[in-house]
């Protein structure tokens, strides 16, 4: 992750006086932060008074502290700079608790600013004082409480930095009341006092030259590309590293766009609904190249039968991943885009010395007859609907194809966003935006609308779910206010779909608390007319959308091409899709990614001949 450019700062500005809100303002200008998203309210109301003056940081009012959480998020997934939120203390800031967490999970850099109680009434349950520094402790890189508004632009300059380098992340900035409003004096720029924190982005050379040394002996090798290689923005490098080894790659949920869909050598996604080829090649390989990635436990299946033949170089800019969940032969620390570079080099010095040697050295030519055969015979694919009903991945695959992939996608949690991951050829880096360590759903919406705000001219898709859908439509309502225009396909199967799936395979297709419509049953139809409560058409038309419906297959690719051509309001479209399409491939939770099935009931054939 690059740090975003400070704004320059003119030279005459010298130590000012001011409050702490305007200090505040004044250092989120000079950091160049250019958007916020957030919600005002008591303790963070002097800082909302000079925000309204600034003509460098634009506010954006949202309807709820997740939808500016997730906003942020999909703001810096979407421009690779630091997104910001804002919100008053106490409910204002646990509203802002999951999508900080969720930025966690995926390394994210944002900054959230929350206003608390005044530092005199810190700890007396004071009218909405919630501890949000304790509270945010394990879910923030780092967080700071701030009671002395001279502390102001140094925390600012601090918690961005922090944000930005190394392993990105969220930080926290709790600032009290009496702080804001205190006279300070501001100055810029500003001496950081940050000892204990230098990320190490410079890899080792011998630990770069045994990688490289390791891929060239290596029979059957993969590189198994995860999101911090996006984050690096080393996705040129990763290219040329491919290339130049001819080795196969496999690219996590949060790395899609890292290496191009369509290019030969990528094998697809792996994972608990990765391709067959990508998880069977992990499992039979001789050596991963793990880059910018967690061994999560999506990916690995049950750990402890996890690529059992494969010796393990694992490059990650964090010291903590190594080693975490799966021992590395050559662990390498340091920033991808760098480390990658570095094995370009020792790749060719491997290649001219083995030529030198006329020694056989990078040779995958069985490896690929193999890979190619798994790709072949299990394909991602889906079952057509029913006569007459619409097919959820028809739905996402037909929108991928007609928008292209120049847009940014963003997805909630579910099976829309596995059909999304699948279906949608992601060939850039930035255009695919998800909840991938956390699953939260309401992720989409804000997410798109954070994406289309930092980033006005790319068009930008929610997939959404029925259910993911209600948890955070009201930024919708964000949109149409600030133009905003996103589109919205929720692909209505009138259930909580994935729940639903594991309760049709898991338990006894009892399907508890599944169903989002109101009855009866539909022929697997999804909800039927007068059953849809909410009706998403009404309700996006009464926040201010353009909503289309979409029931039958015949209509798929007009009312895609309505949605395209109106750009002046946010567009929401609601496919009803059948209700029982499954996602497939599927590693069961907790089982071995040695027993993928491709489909129902359908275990591949791997022969046995590396075991
Ligand atoms: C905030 C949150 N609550 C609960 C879950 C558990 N969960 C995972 S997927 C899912 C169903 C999502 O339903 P929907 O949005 O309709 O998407 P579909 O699976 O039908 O595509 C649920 C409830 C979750 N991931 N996040």
């Amino acid at each position: 992750m690059t740090e975003q450019a400070a704004a320059p700062v003119p030279q005459h500005a010298g130590p000012e006086p001011m409050t702490g809100a305007q200090s505040l303002i004044r250092s989120l200008e000079a950091v160049g932060a250019e958007t916020v998203f957030g919600i005002p309210g008591g303790a963070i109301l002097p800082a909302y008074d000079p925000l309204m003056d600034s003509t460098k940081v634009r506010h954006i009012l949202v309807r709820h502290e997740q939808g500016a959480g997730h906003a942020a998020t999909g703001y810096a997934q979407a421009t690779g700079k630091v997104g910001v939120c804002m919100a008053t203390s106490g409910p204002g800031a646990t509203n802002l608790v999951t999508p900080i967490a969720d930025a966690y999970m995926d390394s994210v850099p944002i900054v959230a600013i929350t206003g608390q109680v005044a530092s005199k009434a810190i700890g007396t349950d004071a009218f909405q004082e919630a501890d949000i520094c304790g509270i945010t402790m394990p879910i923030t890189k780092h967080n700071f409480l701030v009671t002395d508004a001279a502390d102001i632009p140094r925390v600012i300059a601090e918690a961005f930095h922090i944000a930005a380098t190394g392993r990105p992340g969220p930080v926290l900035v709790d600032i009290a009341k009496d702080a804001l409003q205190a006279r300070t004096v501001f100055r810029w720029p500003v001496e950081t006092q940050l000892p204990g924190y230098r990320p190490v982005t410079k890899p080792h050379a011998k630990q770069i030259r045994e990688a490289a040394k390791l891929l060239a002996t290596s029979k059957r090798p993969v590189l198994y590309v995860g999101g911090g290689v996006l984050k690096a923005q080393a996705t040129t490098e990763l290219r040329i590293l491919a290339e130049l080894t001819g080795a196969p790659v496999v690219t996590t949920l949060m790395a899609l766009g890292a290496f191009p869909d369509s290019h030969d050598q990528h094998l697809g996604m792996p994972g608990m609904h990765g391709s067959v080829a990508a998880v069977t090649a992990l499992q039979k390989a001789d050596l991963l190249f793990a880059l910018g990635t967690r061994f999560d436990d999506r990916v690995t299946g049950r750990l402890d039968t996890f690529a059992p033949f494969a010796k393990i170089v694992h490059a990650d800019i964090d010291p903590a991943e190594i080693g975490k969940n799966r021992a590395a032969d050559v662990p390498i620390v340091g920033d991808a885009r760098e480390i990658i570079a570095d094995l370009i080099v020792a790749v060719q010095q491997e290649q001219s010395a083995a030529q030198a040697a006329g020694e056989a050295r990078f040779e995958y030519g069985a490896w690929w007859e193999q890979l190619n055969a798994w790709r072949k015979t299990y394909p991602v694919g889906y079952d057509p609907a029913p006569e007459g009903m619409l097919s959820p991945q028809q739905v996402i695959e037909r929108i991928g194809q007609k928008v292209g992939p120049d847009a940014i996608y963003a997805a909630g949690v579910g099976q829309h966003q596995m059909w999304a991951s699948q279906f949608i050829n992601f060939e850039k880096p930035a255009t695919w935006l998800n909840s991938g360590g956390a699953g939260t759903m309401g992720y989409a919406v804000p997410a798109a609308m954070g994406a289309k705000a930092g980033c006005p001219d790319a068009t930008v898709w929610a997939i959404d779910g029925d259910g993911c859908f209600q948890m955070t439509n009201q930024e919708l309502v964000t949109c149409a206010l600030n133009n905003i225009p996103i589109k919205v396909a929720i692909i209505n199967n009138g259930s909580l779909g994935m729940v639903r799936q594991w309760q049709t395979l898991f338990y006894n297709q009892r399907y508890s608390n599944t169903v989002l419509h109101d009855g009866p049953e539909n022929d697997g139809r999804g909800p039927a007319a007068g059953t849809r409560i909410p009706d998403f058409v009404k309700l996006s038309e009464a926040m201010g959308c353009y909503a289309l419906r979409c029931e039958r297959p015949e209509d798929l690719d007009a009312v895609i091409d309505k949605a395209m051509a109106l750009n002046d309001a946010p567009v929401v479209i609601d496919f009803i899709v059948h209700q029982d399409a499954m996602v497939w491939p599927m590693v069961a939770a907790g089982t071995s990614n040695d027993e993928i099935l491709a489909a129902r009931d359908v275990r591949p054939d791997f022969g046995d001949e590396n075991d």
